[in-house]
């Protein structure tokens, strides 16, 4: 994926101007972008800003645009800014008109693909707009669903059947060590200085995430009117996989109506909880992280149902991967066998294998089969240390909700998967 939309910290908190966008940073990037020759956003912004719709919604287009003219990284930032300072006009429009689902999918979109300077009138726009609608929402809360939902974590814990599913050879070679609530010093001398993966137990049960994200009626009350952006199809080294950006519950209905391979939704390796803030105080960063006194790079949460999977690749952080629901597969062969994995040549994937594990070519790749690897099934509850580059294949086997936490050791650098 590289460093495409989404995440993105940001500076800035809502003094709001008119518009609700704080007047000094938005006359600086209105003059930035008259600088950039975006004259008719310029106009349309300023009219956005004394309360037209429709001047919001078409700087918003304009913006738009401008994000897609050309390669993500070459999208000249003050754009991704001013996108996000439509999306602010389009939200606080809709929502004085009463259309508070549209406000906040306006704002979503601004913090998905928005630049970082207005990320504080964003953040405290969804808050404001997202209270005023959680009394309704309760209301309107369906009855079936926590049920229903229910019977869909429980259902796939025919674990024989599920395991019918693994790529050949699993579980016989060498499963990965775990260990119960290890101490910080343990860690660093026995994994983190070593680069040995290892599974820990008894480290996140206190985590309000570990019954908060088994509640339907929960995720739906706080995220359910929320827009995210999803994975669709087998996996992301097919030719139909696609992104789509839904609601949350669009998205938590997909997870049980999954039946075949090609409609997978996945939400994969998303910043979810620099999105949605109550999500991110229903978990806590491990002491681990800390490790090697480097710098945490990115959170990402995984969630999507049984049978997603993500081909074996590899990324340049120390891994530190939750299960908080349900549990996967994974599968990890060191750095030092990159060359019999046979990575993709091109660069943008230049960290996946060209190996599909779940049906390996042994005519095109015959170093793969007699390599030694590690695996495991990852339990919920417990935590898996993935070194910098060690190849890694994922598969859920049942519906499942993970937290990735990437950090470094050394200087910072950029995050990528695909
Ligand atoms: O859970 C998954 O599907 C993949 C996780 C992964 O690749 C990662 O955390 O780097």
């Amino acid at each position: 994926m590289g460093s495409e939309p989404g995440g993105g910290g940001g500076s800035g908190s809502g003094s709001s101007g008119s518009g609700g966008v704080g007047e000094e940073r938005r006359a600086a990037l209105l003059r930035r972008i008259t600088e950039e020759g975006g004259f008719a956003y310029v106009s349309s912004a300023e009219k956005a800003a004394c309360g037209d719709l429709r001047a919001a919604e078409a700087a918003r287009e304009m913006a738009w645009e401008q994000l897609h003219s050309g390669p993500w990284h070459a999208v000249v930032p003050a754009w991704r800014d001013a996108y996000a300072m439509a999306c602010l006009h389009v939200a606080e429009l809709r929502a004085g008109a009463g259309d508070r689902r549209e406000a906040l999918r306006a704002l979503d979109m601004g913090l998905i693909m928005g630049g970082p300077l207005l990320r504080g009138e964003l953040d405290a726009a969804v808050e404001r707009i997202a209270a005023e609608g959680s009394e309704k929402r309760r209301e309107e809360e369906e009855k079936g669903d926590a049920e229903r939902w229910r019977e869909e974590l429980a259902k796939n814990q025919n674990l024989e059947e599920v395991l019918q599913a693994l790529p050949k050879k699993s579980l016989s070679c060498k499963i990965i060590e775990k260990r119960s609530s290890m101490s910080l010093e343990t860690f660093i001398s026995d994994h983190f200085l070593r680069e040995s993966p290892v599974v820990i137990s008894g480290c996140i049960d206190h985590w309000p995430a570990r019954t908060k994200w088994k509640d339907i009626e929960y995720l739906k009350g706080i995220a359910g009117d929320r827009t995210v952006p999803v994975e669709v199809g087998k996996n992301y080294l097919c030719t139909e996989w696609k992104q789509e950006l839904i609601t949350f519950s669009q998205f938590l209905e997909r997870i049980w109506c999954t039946d075949c391979p090609a409609n997978l939704t996945y939400l994969a390796q998303h910043p979810l909880f620099d999105q949605i803030r109550e999500l991110r105080n229903d978990i806590m960063i491990p002491d681990f992280c800390f490790a090697g006194g480097g710098e945490l790079q990115s959170l990402n949460a995984w969630f999507g149902p049984l049978g997603t999977v993500t081909p074996l690749h590899h990324d340049p952080h120390h891994n530190l991967f939750a299960q908080v629901v349900g549990r996967k597969y994974i599968r990890l062969y060191p750095a030092s066998v990159s060359d019999d994995l046979y990575p993709h040549a091109e660069s943008m994937l230049h960290n996946t294998s060209q190996v599909d594990l779940d049906n390996i070519d042994s005519e095109e790749f015959p170093r793969v089969e007699n390599l030694d690897f590690m695996d495991c099934i990852l339990d919920e509850g417990e935590m898996l240390y993935i070194p910098p580059k060690w190849w890694h294949y994922v598969r859920s086997l049942s519906p499942s909700f993970s937290v990735s936490f990437w950090w470094s050791a050394m200087s910072p650098s950029s995050s990528e998967r695909t």
